[in-house]
């Protein structure tokens, strides 16, 4: 239970910890959890990310996994924890949100945030409240942030702004570039804020005016505090990984994500919200306002297949550089999407997107359910892996090619005249990649293309160290980098 000290730290401060809640059972399930369920990426600045799943939104995401996985939600169902919880927001709580925050060495900040009702970085819909809160209520939104990982101020621990949680401060949308939005510094929350979006938001907010508190904390202990708390946390300089997991508690007179009730499942991040549901972790649901269940509603044939597709997503299987993985690809999206919707990509500048293209039209009228049936078969003939290996999702070419300069340079004004929709003849070959403003996803979709063309893998990288379309297709051609 929460100190008599505890709980008015929290109320004069917006936040108490760190705290000893959980048997370490439970934070080991949870741990172990993420780490089987996830893998790494390299972005284009060579920094590596964390890449999570959710199998109910068929998602890449870090957010809300408790629906899929039962260690994380054991772990925010934990008695102990929700006593805890009970003695600030009252008996009735939903548990209605989850999400990883895991910063790699070299990972940023997320800058001073606070959030009461909108729960957007970006600029997408301010007209979508993903929180209507009772008006005879005071509103409460409860985090409990694990750490998974000791958190200090050299690998990113969290820093509040005491007391800020009496005033709401206003939010400035498009104020900033969106590269430097709150939550730009960590990618793996790209889904969040790196979308088409010019601008991000900000606040009106000065550190200065606040007494600031910096937490260090151990692995296992939690931080409780509400969302009206100015917080933010700091970048990892350190060579260690800081991995925490955050669960979100409100009343049951909360309405969330409200608009689901007017058929709109397209949450203000862009995500189809139609599976999500609320837990809820004590006491009652008098109002009826929100879906409630007690875990997801996937049937037995969709659970096989999620369970095939994290086999597949997280490499606990072997798969052979053939035909079985481009068709696993093409059942996968069948599956999950339908027929293929998308244009034919250019063979010569997508070859790989080109071969999945075809490849998906092939299944082309198959039900979703003989999809799953027939990716259920295919993933379930695979030799198991040992243990977790290194991926290489390649689809490796079988012939490599020796191209001139000029070849070369002749793709890249393609590429990047499709790419921005203009003609070739705009293309100056001088100018650096970014001045095209080109994002780090396209960087590596198109460094990951033309790997495909020419045949070799090339570190993404490369489009950093040869910013522009002459030193690279120069230095391609002198195959010095591949
Ligand atoms: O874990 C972090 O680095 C930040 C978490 C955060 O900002 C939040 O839970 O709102």
């Amino acid at each position: 239970m929460l100190t008599l000290k505890e709980i008015n730290h929290f109320q004069e401060k917006g936040w108490v910890g760190p705290l000893d809640i959980f048997e370490s059972s439970k934070l080991t399930d949870a741990k172990n959890c993420l780490e089987t369920y996830s893998r790494l990426i390299v972005e284009a600045d060579g920094q590596e990310i964390m890449g999570f799943y959710n199998n109910v939104f068929n998602l890449e995401t870090p957010r809300d996994l408790h629906l899929f996985h039962q260690p994380i939600a054991n772990l925010f169902q934990d008695l102990d924890l929700v006593k805890r919880v009970q003695q600030i927001a009252g008996n009735d709580l939903l548990l209605w949100y989850t999400n990883v925050f895991c910063k790699l060495p070299g990972q940023g900040e997320i800058k001073w945030h606070q959030a009461k009702e909108y729960y957007t970085s970006s600029d997408i819909d301010y007209q979508k409240k993903t929180l209507v809160y009772d008006a005879n209520e005071d509103s409460i939104n409860l985090t409990v942030w694990v750490a998974l990982d000791d958190a200090d101020l050299e690998n990113g621990c969290m820093q509040f702004a005491n007391g800020s949680h009496q005033k709401i401060f206003p939010m400035l949308p498009a104020s900033i570039p969106a590269k430097e939005g709150v939550f730009a510094g960590i990618s793996a929350h790209k889904t969040v804020w790196q979308r088409e979006q010019k601008y991000s938001l900000s606040y009106d907010f000065n550190e200065n005016d606040w007494p600031l508190e910096t937490v260090p904390i151990k692995a296992g202990q939690a931080i409780i505090f509400t969302e009206k708390v100015m917080h933010r946390s700091f970048p990892n300089r350190s060579n260690r990984r800081r991995l925490a997991i955050i669960g979100r508690y409100v009343r049951p007179s909360t309405q969330v994500y409200p608009y689901r009730w007017q058929g709109n499942f397209i949450d203000e991040n862009g995500h189809n919200i139609q599976r999500h549901y609320c837990l809820l972790v004590s006491g009652e649901d008098k109002y009826g306002h929100n879906l409630i269940r007690q875990g997801h509603d996937l049937n037995d044939l969709e659970l096989q297949f999620q369970t095939c597709l994290n086999q597949v997503k997280f490499e606990q299987v072997e798969i052979p550089e053939d035909k079985q993985k481009l068709d696993i690809y093409a059942l996968e999206k069948q599956a999950i999407e339908g027929d293929c919707q998308e244009s034919e990509p250019n063979p010569i500048l997508h070859p790989r997107k080109y071969i999945q293209w075809s490849t998906w039209n092939q299944y082309r009228g198959m039900s979703n359910q003989e999809a799953m049936e027939e990716y259920i078969q295919l993933v379930g003939n695979l030799s198991r892996k040992n243990s977790h290996q290194s991926s290489n999702n390649e689809i490796k070419s079988t012939s490599t090619r020796a191209n001139t300069s000029s070849e070369i340079e002749t793709w890249l004004i393609a590429y990047l005249a499709e790419l921005l929709e203009i003609d070739e003849e705009e293309i100056d070959i001088t100018s650096s990649f970014q001045s095209y403003g080109l994002s780090s996803a396209e960087g590596v979709g198109m460094i990951g293309d033309l790997s495909d063309w020419l045949g070799n893998h090339l570190n993404p990288a490369l489009m950093y160290e040869y910013p522009n379309i002459d030193t690279l297709s120069e230095k391609l051609a002198q195959k010095k980098l591949i």
